[in-house]
């Protein structure tokens, strides 16, 4: 079929992916490669905790996604939390790769300054 001085099927490919002009989902847009290459965001938490409500309020507003550790049953995840904090016991603690931000205070102050956006992104 003619349509313009074009085939209809060189348009609209049909059942013949390798005449498919733009394959959408087979190149990487730049907005995955900003989600491929975010780094991991650990969060330490307990129930009932406001500050950890408020710090995870934080990241999901910002579309970050993170692991949740609670730590209120297990005291290897409470230990393993205050290994990795430099011996800070409160929660939230928060991690953004292997770099240990500290409390929920500190990751508002870090997004304040502008600072979380770079520290989010890897490399
Ligand atoms: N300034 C800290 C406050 C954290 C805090 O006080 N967390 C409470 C739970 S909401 C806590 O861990 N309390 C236990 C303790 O102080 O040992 C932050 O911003 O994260």
């Amino acid at each position: 079929m003619l349509v313009g001085n074009a085939r209809f099927d060189t348009i609209f490919p049909v059942n013949n992916p390798a005449k498919a002009p733009v394959r959408p989902r087979e190149s990487t847009t730049s907005l995955d490669r900003t989600f491929a290459t975010m780094n991991k965001v650990t969060i330490y938490t307990t129930m009932l905790c406001p500050f950890c409500v408020m710090a995870k309020r934080l990241l999901r507003n910002k579309g970050v996604e993170f692991e949740e550790i609670n730590i209120g049953r297990s005291s290897a995840k409470r230990n393993e939390m205050q290994e990795r904090a430099g011996g800070r016991h409160t929660v939230p603690q928060i991690f953004i790769g292997d770099a240990h931000v500290g409390g929920c205070d500190d990751l508002y102050e870090l997004e304040q300054k502008g600072q979380l956006d770079p520290l989010l992104a890897a490399g």
